[in-house]
């Protein structure tokens, strides 16, 4: 039986590298996400050019019924879940404190972070009683450093971070790996989210150097899953050239 890979954020950016990489490599795959013909596009590209056998869960993250009722009616044989890979997230605006939008707050913390505790729950429960799992926690340099007007999604992301330390305590015990990936800039629809469909100006956040791609993430992500069973990988910070920090870049122009 081939393995399963479950990755929340599937249609576009690094969930969906992590799809293409890990169907490639035989794997049968779980892809979640909200924008379903999204799902049904990917699923279709993958079953017909690498063999392998998709299953599309279109679900809000952040809304736990819909998690809960998704997850937990799937088929037995999908819950013997090797790899999970807590991907699904989100930016909503960049300003400071005083002027956020509480609206935007709400669904950065319901997505980010309690959602992925909602999928973490099930899934490392079934990863409990198979004795076997890996979950991989999207953290972000925002989870590691602060910078201006970050304010609330750097709190999401430290939240990953410490949920990553936590996880890898409580699921001790069952032998179930757990590693943070931290990545600088990755070219996805990541900063046109943030800045609320403004084209121009998240295309500007790539200009004047080499962005990651989202198979940089996926290769990475791919790589400490495929460690050997006594190694884990704790975490990995993985940034552009050009990106020294959060805040530190050597542009061109
Ligand atoms: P994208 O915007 O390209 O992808 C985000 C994915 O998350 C989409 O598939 C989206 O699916 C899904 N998602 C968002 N909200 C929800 C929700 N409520 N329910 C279900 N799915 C949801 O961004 P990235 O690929 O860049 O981001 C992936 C992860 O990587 C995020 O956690 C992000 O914080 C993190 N990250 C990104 C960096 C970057 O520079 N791009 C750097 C560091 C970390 P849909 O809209 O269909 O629901
Ligand atoms: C996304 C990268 O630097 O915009 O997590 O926060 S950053």
């Amino acid at each position: 039986m081939p393995k399963i890979v479950l990755i929340t954020g599937a249609t576009s950016g690094i969930g969906e590298a992590c799809a293409h990489i890990f169907a490639k490599n035989n794997y049968h795959i779980i892809i979640t996400g909200r924008r379903n013909e999204r799902l049904i596009a990917l699923k279709t590209f993958l079953e017909a050019n690498y063999k392998v056998q998709v299953m599309a869960l279109n679900f809000d993250i952040s809304d736990n019924q819909q998690v809960n009722d998704t997850l937990l009616s799937i088929p037995p044989q999908w819950k013997k879940i090797d790899i999970l890979i807590n991907n699904a997230g989100l930016s909503l605006g960049l300003m400071p404190i005083q002027e956020g939008i509480t609206q935007h707050w709400d669904t950065m913390i319901d997505t980010n972070v309690k959602g992925l505790l909602y999928v973490s729950k099930i899934v490392s429960n079934w990863m409990i009683a198979h004795k076997t799992g890996h979950i991989v926690n999207l953290g972000s340099i925002a989870g590691k450093e602060i910078y201006a007007n970050g304010n609330v999604y750097c709190a999401t992301k430290y939240a990953v971070e410490a949920l990553n330390k936590a996880m890898r305590i409580d699921l001790l015990p069952y032998r179930i790996k757990v590693t943070g990936i931290h990545p600088g800039a990755v070219e996805t629809e990541f900063s046109e989210i943030r800045f609320l469909g403004d084209k121009e100006k998240a295309k500007k956040v790539y200009t004047g150097y080499d962005a990651l791609k989202p198979e940089d993430i996926a290769e990475t992500i791919w790589f400490t899953c495929n460690t050997p069973v006594h190694v884990n990988i704790n975490d990995i910070v993985i940034m552009p050239l050009a990106q020294a920090s959060a805040t530190y870049w050597h542009k061109i122009s």
